[in-house]
């Protein structure tokens, strides 16, 4: 009895304590869980109540009222935050393993997209003639098995990834005109086999006018045969990229729009990374990591490390280098500025919402910066997603095809893009246009801008600020002028000059007699110090660059890459140095040096009085020059 009572005794303090900590920890974990969601959800979540009926399953988390950026600071407007509930953020592993499990299996021609050479000399005019229709070895296509294995080429981290087990419906929408066959089957059926059957809900194939033989009956029975959800439309005149393209999204009824072109394959598990951030928020487009089919033996092989799309002022794509906090993690998305346009997806309401694409543009050209721009600027976000992977094949060297319109539709559509979205940001373009763009008419754009007034889209500012920020750094509307120019004469020897030696790219450079004029000698011997602060051969892509920080360090010519680092030169006009990298420390400054007898250059630590460290240049631009070092800081 003793022992029970004094049980009790204890127990009953006991109790009291468990119950205060517990009503904190239940108070304290909904806090938490509270503000995980809010923060979990901010990038995410969509910007407008959704209006239609059968949406995704979202529940509106709360109203706020939140100051837009940029030039649209003054208005405020109202947002509605909408994510998934709790209960369809789970998630799952979507792979295949079975399939991906015999396609490690399967040998022969081709396959684990291994490159397919044809060794018999007895087709090789064939071959070549096959070649050149198609601009890919459409011969060695007709070799390797329209179902053939890939390398999974994903970080490792994509093998492992789940990704949420309700996930919308998608239709793929692929244009093609004299697409060759084996090439047009080989797309159809790697995403046959690699897509989810209760994801896919169907392809639709638009043939954009073609004329070869096989694609009509041929292709019609091939399709009937193999494939239930695969549907062909032949248009009845030749409508261009665009129009076909849209043509296939208004006959769509999945909850996802795919776009990609005839001469892909989809890669293990490719589908649910371009998805989920759509489930996350419809108001999303995904492109997928594009990897590269070689025309000449489909060898599958990966493009590079990924990078964000950008342009250049005469409106070629462009890319620009990831961002510290894309590299945290390289299996998530990462905010990208431009889309590369021929492989995404995009929530069929979005895009309907954003108009779809302007049918005033004609054939291609241009549609990517469009759609990119409506995406950004009229409430969306454009994605890379880095687990999923496609295949292409960029095509080589082909029959020149016949322009399937008189004039010049290219500038034309430049033209309307630049009018209805980038405000006085189009003047840019129009510059390095040249003249060609004040002979062209745009046409009507009046139901463009109604749907940027409509949506509210911001201004070209803001996304040239917020999204594509550093664009301008890498691509400036105009080139600033060079630091320096001309020869690099050796004070030290002043009859040498920094020569190529007539070598091109990824060799060794030295030094060799001057030409006559300094200020304007011959290709060999014109470097710019330019406004990169690299020192290049002068309108030329090729940068003097550095890879070791030892004695005697080689100069070599490599590829400018924009990043200055190995590749940034100073000009010290004090000492007539060339100082090679940023760090300005006095005591390890590295310079320019010549090797007059054997007439080689090398990178060593500043010395003063070493005459032969000391260079001059044909032309110097003081002004510029006062100023080197103002935006050194700005630029990283
Ligand atoms: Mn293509």
């Amino acid at each position: 009895m003793q022992i029970i009572r004094e049980f009790k005794i204890m127990r009953r303090p006991n109790m009291k304590w468990l119950f205060k900590t517990a009503c904190l920890l239940i108070i304290a974990g909904t806090l938490f869980i509270f503000a995980m969601g809010y923060l979990s959800a901010s990038s995410y979540t969509n910007r407008l109540p959704d209006q239609r009926p059968n949406a995704m399953p979202y529940v509106a988390l709360e109203v706020e009222k939140r100051e837009m950026e940029g030039q649209q600071q003054q208005q405020q407007q109202q947002h509605v935050k909408l994510q998934l509930s709790p209960l369809n953020q789970l998630k799952k592993d979507w792979h295949d393993h079975a399939a991906m499990k015999a396609d490690v299996e399967r040998v022969g021609f081709g396959e684990q997209g291994k490159r397919a050479a044809n060794n018999d000399e007895s087709t090789r005019e064939l071959e070549r003639k096959m070649s050149l229709e198609n601009g890919f070895n459409a011969y060695v296509s007709d070799m390797i098995s329209v179902n053939r294995s890939l390398p999974d080429l994903r970080y490792e981290g994509c093998r492992t990834k789940e990704y949420l087990v309700k996930l919308p419906t998608v239709s793929i929408v692929i244009p093609y005109h004299n697409e060759h066959f084996s090439v047009l089957m080989r797309s159809v059926h790697s995403l046959i086999n690699r897509s989810p059957p209760e994801l896919l809900k169907e392809i639709i194939l638009i043939d954009d006018f073609s004329d070869r033989k096989y694609l009509f009956k041929q292709l019609d029975e091939y399709v009937g045969e193999n494939f239930r959800k695969v549907h062909i439309f032949h248009l009845p005149q030749r409508t261009g990229l665009i129009g076909a393209r849209m043509a296939g999204a208004r006959k769509a009824s999945g909850d996802v729009l795919i776009f990609l072109d005839s001469h892909v394959e989809a890669n293990y598990n490719w589908l649910p990374p371009l998805l989920e951030p759509i489930a996350l928020n419809k108001r999303t487009a995904v492109c997928p990591f594009i990897d590269v089919i070689d025309h000449s033996n489909f060898e599958y092989r990966a493009q590079d490390e990924g990078a964000r799309g950008a342009f250049d002022w005469e409106f070629y794509y462009k890319r620009l280098p990831l961002l510290p906090e894309d590299l945290l993690d390289r299996t998530k998305p990462f905010r990208s500025p431009i889309m590369a346009g021929g492989l995404f997806a995009i929530s069929r309401e979005f895009f309907f919402e954003l108009g779809g694409y302007d049918e005033g543009l004609d054939i291609w050209g241009g549609e990517q910066y469009e759609l990119s721009f409506k995406i950004w600027m009229c409430g969306g976000e454009l994605l890379d997603a880095p687990c999923s992977r496609v295949g292409h094949i960029y095509r080589g060297p082909r029959n020149s095809q016949p322009s399937p319109r008189k004039g010049d539709y290219l500038h034309r559509n430049y033209k309307r893009v630049a009018e209805v979205w980038m405000d006085d940001y189009k003047q840019f373009l129009y510059e390095h246009g040249q003249g060609i763009y004040e002979t062209i008419d745009a046409g009507d754009l009046t139901e463009q801008k109604r749907i940027r007034e409509k949506l509210h889209c911001k201004s070209f500012k803001w996304f040239m600020e917020q999204i594509a920020f550093d664009l301008i750094k890498v691509y400036p509307p105009v080139e600033p002028s060079d630091y320096a120019y001309g020869a690099i004469q050796s004070i030290g020897a002043p009859s040498l000059c920094v020569d190529t030696l007539g070598r091109s790219r990824h060799a060794q450079i030295g030094l060799y007699r001057c030409h006559d004029d300094i200020r304007r000698p011959q290709r060999n011997q014109n470097w710019a110090l330019s406004w990169h602060r690299d020192l290049r051969l002068r309108r030329k892509k090729d940068c003097l660059d550095v890879q070791e920080r030892f004695k005697n360090a080689p100069v070599w010519l490599w590829d400018c890459h924009l990043q200055g680092g190995n590749q940034f030169w100073s000009y010290d006009r004090e000492h007539n140095w060339l100082v090679h990298g940023e760090n300005n420390d006095n005591s390890n400054k590295r310079c320019l040096e010549a090797s007059p007898s054997d007439r080689k250059l090398y990178v060593n630590i500043c010395r003063e009085g070493n005459r032969n460290m000391q260079w001059k240049f044909g032309v110097t631009n003081a002004t510029a020059l006062n100023h080197f070092w103002d935006l050194v800081p700005k630029l990283r």
